[in-house]
C-alpha cells in the first residue's frame, strides 16, 4: 500500500434548540437531477481494504453529493453556504484529479459531466457575497480555483480535446482577485505579523486564517498561471477597486513566495499549539478597546479551543512550501503535527486504542472528531471541518515529484517551478504517509458505515460507541465562535458595533425525541458531513492506490 499521487468563558449563548424547520432545514435535500446514475453501493458492504473498493466509494460519495444535493439550475448546492460550498467544489475537483490519475475505465467517462458541473460554480459562486466576507472564507476560493486549474492542468494532459482548458483564465483570475482582498488581512502592528480574521471584528489572530494564508499563497505561487484580465467586475458588483483597471500579474509573481514565508514564519513563532501539539483556535489583543488603544498589542489572550480543521490546511501549505524550497523542515513540520493529530485521536496502531472509549483531545477509539459530533450540536460551519482535515492530509500526501517528466504528468504548469526530490527525499516521504494509511482505513470504514439508507453519510464517525468519557459538550465550556455564534461582548466587538453575520454559525440542538441514529439529532446528515464523506474516501483511495 502506498501513497502514490497521489475564550474566555462566554455568558451569552446562541442556541437554537427549537429551530423553525422549513426550506433552510438541512435535512430536506432533495433530488435535483437524474442524470447521475442510481446509486450502486448502497447495499454493497465494502470493507475498503484496497483500491478495488475505496474507489466505487469514493464515486458513490461524489455522486450522492451531486445528485442529492447539486441543483444545474443555478449551478450551486442550496443547501449550503458561501465558504463550505467552496470547499465542496475544492473536494470534487481533488477526487476527479484522483480519478483522472488511477485509469478506471468504468469511471472515466464520468470525469467531464462532473468537471461541467464544477465550473458551472464558477457563475453559480456568490462572488459578490464573498467579496464582503472574513478573510478565511475569502481564501477557500483562492484554493477552490486552484484546485481546478490543477485539474485542468493534470487532464489536458490526458486527453488532448478537453475543451476544459478555455477556462482556466477566468479560474485565475477569480483566485487572484481573492487573494489580493484576503492579503489585506496581514498586518503587522499587533503582534508583530500575522493575519486577522476579519476587519469587521475586535482584532482575532486565528489559525484557520493565518493556515490559509500559507496554503493559499504558496499555491498562488506554485500554481497560479497569471492574470492579464484587467476587469475587476468579472467579481460581480464587487468594491475591488472597480473604478480601475486591474493590472497584469506574471504567473510565480514574488510577492507569493514572499507572502507564504513570512506567514509560516509567524504563525510557527506564535505558539498557537498546545501541549498535545495541536494547534488551539487563535488569540485576542488583552485591553484592546479601539484600533487606537490597542492594549497589550500582544497575541496574549489565547482561544484553547481545538477543532479538526484547525490542523489540516496547514499541511497542505507545508506540502507546498517544501515544493518551492526543497526545505525539508517543512515536511518535518507536518509529520509532527499529523504524529499529534493521530495521537489525539487516541489511536496507537490498528489494534491498540490507548484508551478505548475515553476521549483523547481530537477524538477517541482512533477516529477523528470534533467535540459537537459527540453530541450531534454541530453547526453547519463544524459539520465542514473534518472533511477539511482530510483533504488537506490529501494534498499533504501526494508523491514527491522525482523528475520532469513526472512533473509533465502532473498538476504543474509546464513552466512550473517546483523542486524535484532525490529518491531518498520522495521514499522518506512516501514511508511517512504509508505509516497514516491504516488510521485512514479506519476512519473510512467508520464513516462509511455512517450512511444511511440513501447514501448520505453521518458526522459522526464513532456513532456506535457511547459518549467517551473525558469528553465535555463543547456548549460549556470555552469560547466557541463556530459553535455557538460570535458572543456579542466586548473582546468580540468594534466600537461601531457592526451587525454581526450569523451564517452557518447557529448550532442546532433537537433535545426531544431520542433517534435510534445518532447521526440524525441535531443538523443530522447534511451536504456538509456528506463533504466529510468525500473528502475522506479520497484521501483514502490516494492512500491507496500506485
Ligand atoms: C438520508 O439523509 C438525507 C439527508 O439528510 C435525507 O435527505 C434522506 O432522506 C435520508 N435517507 C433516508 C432513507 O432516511
Ligand atoms: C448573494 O449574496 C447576497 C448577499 O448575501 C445576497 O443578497 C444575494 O441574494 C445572493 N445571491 C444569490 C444569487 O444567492
Ligand atoms: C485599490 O486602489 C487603491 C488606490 O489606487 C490602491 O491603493 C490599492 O492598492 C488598490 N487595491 C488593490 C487590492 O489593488
Ligand atoms: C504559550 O501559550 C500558553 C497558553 O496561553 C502560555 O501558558 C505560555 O506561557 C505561552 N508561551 C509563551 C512562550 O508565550
Ligand atoms: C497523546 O494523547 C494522549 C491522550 O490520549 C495525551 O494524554 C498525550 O499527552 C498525548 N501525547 C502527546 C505526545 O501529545
Ligand atoms: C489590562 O488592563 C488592566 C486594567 O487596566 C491592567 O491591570 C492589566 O495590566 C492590563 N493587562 C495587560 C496585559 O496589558
Ligand atoms: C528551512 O526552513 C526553516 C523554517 O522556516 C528555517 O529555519 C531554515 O533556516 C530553513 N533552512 C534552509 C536551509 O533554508
Ligand atoms: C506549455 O507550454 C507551451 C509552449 O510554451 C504552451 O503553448 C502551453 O500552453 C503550455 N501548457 C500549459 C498547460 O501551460
Ligand atoms: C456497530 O455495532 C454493531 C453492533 O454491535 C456492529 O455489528 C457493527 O459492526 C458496528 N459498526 C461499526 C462501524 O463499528
Ligand atoms: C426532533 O427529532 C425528532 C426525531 O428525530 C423529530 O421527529 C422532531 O421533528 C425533531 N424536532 C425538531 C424541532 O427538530
Ligand atoms: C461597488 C458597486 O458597484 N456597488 C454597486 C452594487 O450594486 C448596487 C445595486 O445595483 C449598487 O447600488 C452599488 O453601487
Amino acid at each position: 500500500m502506498t501513497f502514490l499521487n497521489p475564550w474566555p468563558i462566554l455568558s451569552i449563548i446562541f442556541l437554537l434548540v427549537n429551530p423553525i424547520r422549513g426550506v433552510d432545514d438541512p435535512k430536506i435535500a432533495k433530488s435535483y437531477t437524474t442524470s447521475h446514475n442510481t446509486n450502486s453501493l448502497l447495499h454493497r458492504e465494502l470493507d475498503l481494504e484496497n483500491g478495488a473498493s475505496s474507489f466505487p466509494a469514493m464515486v458513490d460519495a461524489l455522486e450522492v453529493m451531486q445528485s442529492l444535493f447539486w441543483d444545474p439550475s443555478i449551478s450551486t448546492w442550496p443547501l449550503g453556504i458561501d465558504w463550505t460550498r467552496a470547499t465542496f467544489n475544492t473536494h470534487i475537483l481533488t477526487a476527479l484529479s484522483v480519478m483522472a490519475t488511477y485509469e478506471n475505465f468504468k469511471y472515466r467517462s464520468e470525469i467531464p459531466k462532473y468537471f461541467s458541473e464544477a465550473a458551472a460554480f464558477y457563475t453559480g459562486e456568490n462572488a459578490t457575497s464573498l467579496v464582503t466576507q472574513k478573510y478565511d472564507d475569502q481564501q477557500w476560493v483562492i484554493l477552490e480555483w486552484l484546485e481546478g486549474i490543477k485539474f485542468i492542468n493534470l487532464y489536458s494532459d490526458t486527453d488532448a480535446s478537453f475543451e476544459g482548458r478555455r477556462y482556466r483564465s477566468e479560474f485565475a483570475h477569480r483566485a487572484r482577485v481573492f487573494w489580493d482582498l484576503a492579503s489585506q488581512g496581514y498586518d503587522t502592528t499587533l503582534c508583530g505579523g500575522g493575519m486577522l480574521w476579519t476587519n469587521q471584528l475586535a482584532p482575532y489572530k486565528n489559525a484557520i486564517t493565518n493556515q490559509l494564508f500559507v496554503a493559499s499563497s504558496i499555491g498562488m505561487h506554485l500554481y497560479f498561471p497569471g492574470d492579464s484580465n484587467p476587469n475587476p467586475s468579472s467579481v460581480p458588483n464587487s468594491t475591488y477597486n472597480s473604478s480601475q483597471a486591474l493590472p497584469p500579474v506574471n504567473a510565480h509573481d514574488s510577492r507569493y513566495l514572499k507572502a507564504a514565508l513570512e506567514e509560516y514564519h509567524w504563525l510557527s513563532t506564535s505558539n498557537m499549539t498546545n501541549a498535545q501539539g495541536l494547534y488551539v483556535d487563535g488569540f485576542h489583543i488583552t485591553n484592546w478597546t479601539s484600533p487606537t488603544s490597542i492594549g497589550s498589542g500582544k497575541c496574549d489572550a489565547r482561544d484553547e479551543s481545538v477543532y479538526t480543521y484547525n490542523q489540516g490546511v496547514l499541511l497542505s501549505g507545508l506540502r507546498g512550501l517544501w515544493d518551492a524550497t526543497g526545505n525539508d523542515t517543512y515536511l518535518a513540520d507536518g509529520y509532527g503535527l499529523m504524529k499529534s493529530v493521530i495521537n489525539a485521536t487516541g489511536w496507537q496502531s490498528r489494534s491498540t486504542f490507548t484508551s478505548h472509549g475515553s476521549w483523547a483531545g481530537l477524538g477517541s477509539d482512533g477516529i477523528l472528531q470534533d467535540l459537537c459530533d459527540v453530541d450531534g450540536s454541530c453547526s453547519q460551519d463544524s459539520q465542514n471541518f473534518k472533511a477539511i482535515f482530510f483533504h488537506h492530509l490529501t494534498l499533504f500526501c501526494e508523491p514527491l515529484a522525482m523528475d520532469e517528466r513526472q512533473l509533465q504528468k502532473s498538476h504543474y504548469s509546464n513552466d512550473s517551478v517546483i523542486f524535484i526530490a532525490s529518491s531518498a527525499q520522495a521514499q522518506h516521504h512516501q514511508t511517512r504517509c504509508n505509516s497514516y494509511e491504516p488510521w485512514i482505513l479506519h476512519n473510512a470504514r467508520h464513516a462509511y458505515a455512517t450512511r444511511n439508507a440513501t447514501g448520505v453519510y453521518g458526522g459522526w464517525w464513532d456513532a456506535n460507541e457511547t459518549t467517551p468519557t473525558g469528553w465535555t459538550s463543547s456548549l460549556s465550556g470555552a469560547a466557541d465562535v463556530m459553535n455557538k455564534g460570535i458572543p456579542q461582548n466586548r473582546i468580540w466587538r468594534l466600537p461601531s458595533n457592526p451587525p454581526i453575520p450569523t451564517a452557518g454559525m447557529t448550532a442546532v440542538v433537537n433535545s426531544s425525541a431520542p433517534d435510534p441514529d445518532l447521526n440524525d439529532r441535531g443538523r443530522g446528515r447534511t451536504v456538509e458531513t456528506q463533504n466529510g464523506g468525500l473528502a475522506l474516501m479520497t484521501c483514502l483511495v490516494n492512500a491507496q492506490e500506485g
